[in-house]
């Protein structure tokens, strides 16, 4: 116990530092131990909250990861240091992550100021969006000037990533227009900036229109920021320095609401914390696995109803 503890607050001041290899460890240690990263997190958060949050998603192959290494190249010529974090959909057939991994990591392998970390979709303790999260405070500790989560945007774990960074980038390709409209419930409403990827391909400008259309539904007040709709190729890194002006022109304009928008993003991983937290103590102190089944039982044939029972289990939760 009390050497793991050493080594941790070993490794947070080598994080602090910048060390390369203590992120790869101490990510690695968010993605395989929920209690030794809620220790580390605590030595290194006091150092937090200088990064810049970019959040980059969208359907499955859109050219997300290879827009994202475009933007780093980028912002390392405006002398940015950069941190990503990339939870790519992983496949035993395609290699997922690793191959991404190994793409990336040649194009940057030198600079030491980028370090670029794939995570895969599946198998995170505590979920996707606390892995995610804390893994951008690490590289946030480190001294990353800007951070960017790049997640697919399909399911409600990633919207939630998207929503907690400070600017969200959707991103998007041509002929996928009838998808807006399935998109929009979810995701649409979380873009800052949007993205038509693939722009050599046919339908490139009927895909802005469409999204052009589909955001002249909504009205912007006065002063807000209204998302603009921007056209890019990625491989040949066409647009790009468009995108980065875009994001830049946002965070100037956003910059009086973004606390607001990290005090909501706080209160949200507060909450996920604690609910989490309160569900343990449930299963480890208030309800063994037997009686939470004789409960589930007398609710399924309705001798109980699920609010009775809830108010009960809490009254005895709070009196342990
Ligand atoms: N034609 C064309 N192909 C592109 C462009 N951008 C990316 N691609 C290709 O699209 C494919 C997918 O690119 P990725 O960057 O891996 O896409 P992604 O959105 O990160 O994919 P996932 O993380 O798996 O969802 C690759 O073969 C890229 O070379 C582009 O602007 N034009
Ligand atoms: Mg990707």
């Amino acid at each position: 116990m009390s050497s793991s503890s050493t080594s941790g607050a070993t490794l947070a001041d080598r994080v602090l530092a910048g060390d390369p290899r203590a992120i790869a460890r101490a990510i690695s240690l968010i993605e395989d131990d929920e209690a030794a990263a809620a220790g580390l997190v605590g030595r290194i958060f006091a150092r937090t909250g200088r990064a810049y949050l970019i959040g980059v998603t969208g359907p499955p192959g859109v050219g997300k990861s290879t827009l994202v290494d475009r933007l780093v190249s980028g912002l390392r010529r405006r002398l940015r240091t950069v941190g990503v974090v990339a939870v790519d959909p992983t496949s035993p057939f395609s290699g997922g992550a690793i191959l991404g991994d190994r793409i990336r990591m040649q194009m940057h392998a030198d600079d030491s100021g980028v370090f670029i970390r794939s995570m895969a979709t599946r198998g995170h303790l505590g979920g996707l969006a606390r892995t995610t999260d804390e893994a951008a405070l690490v590289l946030d500790a480190a001294g990353k000037d800007v951070v960017i989560v790049e997640t697919v945007g399909v399911g409600q774990d990633e919207v939630e990533i998207a929503r907690t960074a400070d600017v969200t980038v959707l991103v998007l390709v041509p002929g996928t227009g009838d998808e807006v409209q399935a998109l929009k419930a979810g995701i649409m409403e979380i873009a800052d900036v949007f993205v038509v990827n693939k722009a050599d391909r046919e339908g490139a400008d009927r895909m802005v229109a469409s999204i052009e259309s589909t955001l002249a539904l909504e009205s912007f007040g006065e002063g807000k920021w209204r998302p603009p709709v921007l056209k890019t190729q990625a491989t040949t890194g066409q647009g790009v320095s468009e995108l980065l002006e875009t994001l830049d022109r946002f965070r100037e304009a956003s910059a009086p609401q973004q606390p607001e928008r990290r005090r909501g993003r706080t209160a949200a991983r507060l909450r996920e914390i604690l609910s989490a937290q309160f569900g343990r103590h449930l299963d480890d102190h208030v309800l063994g696995a037997e009686e939470r089944d004789r409960i589930v039982e007398a609710i399924a044939t309705r001798r109980l109803d699920p609010y009775t029972a809830a108010a009960d289990i809490m009254r005895r939760a709070l009196n342990k």
